[in-house]
């Protein structure tokens, strides 16, 4: 390879080193907003809720969507409501033996939704009427220091994280909410390698001067 091809390639891949870390910072969001947030929770054809424990902040939305064929309900545990919290189920149910009794009432069929807001503090404990036996059940959690307004207190964090253990897609995971930009560790490792490839190339100038394989020997 010609010393002179060689060079306008490398200085190229440094040019592009260089910048793309500038690019990725640019991107990052200025803050994550505090406002009430909508979290989705799937409904699937193994009949789970997806996540099955999901914490939320007062005022969050929680909605649930039927992803695969079959039907199921969002139905309230009556005793496993916060004291003084109204009763809830899908199909607008005043209490758990109606929603029993009317279903297929408040049946969410394939690619339907049911919302439902939670302002009051405390834990919501829910089954799908048709498939409660067979251990169709979750919980909504709604806490201040949830996961959705998880501050940069790594107490909320780790509650978050004990609320929703295995559940690798809560929101108490992002980094965002921490005021971290998950792209920054990519910017600093790329602007440490083009740091260190302009080390490198400068070397070889100042002591060859040539790159080390551009193959032209230096004295005739
Ligand atoms: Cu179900």
């Amino acid at each position: 390879m010609h010393r002179r091809h060689f060079l306008q390639s490398a200085t190229g891949s440094l040019a592009l080193l260089f910048t793309s870390p500038i690019v990725a910072a640019a991107e990052v969001p200025p803050s994550a907003e505090e406002s009430a947030q909508t979290h989705v929770v799937e409904m699937t054809d193994a009949m789970i809720y997806d996540p099955d424990v999901i914490t939320i902040a007062p005022g969050d939305t929680v909605e649930w969507i039927t992803v695969g064929q079959m039907g199921h309900s969002i139905t309230a545990y009556e005793n496993e409501l916060p004291d003084g919290a109204p009763y809830w189920a899908s199909g607008g149910f005043d209490s758990e033996d109606d929603a029993r009794s009317g279903y297929p009432g408040g049946n969410i069929a394939k690619d339907e939704t049911y919302s439902y807001t939670f302002d009051m503090e405390g834990e919501y404990g829910y089954f799908c009427v048709p498939h409660e036996t067979i251990q169709m059940i979750g919980k909504v959690i709604v806490s201040e220091g949830g996961a959705a307004t998880a501050s940069s207190s790594s107490g909320g964090h780790a509650a978050g994280m004990g609320a929703g253990g295995d559940d690798p897609h809560s929101e108490g995971e992002d980094p965002e909410h921490m005021g971290v930009a998950f792209q920054a560790h990519w910017v600093g490792i790329a602007t440490l390698l083009g740091i260190f490839a302009s080390l490198v190339f400068t070397f070889f100038f100042l002591k060859y001067n040539e790159t080390p394989h551009s193959g032209y020997p230096k004295q005739k």
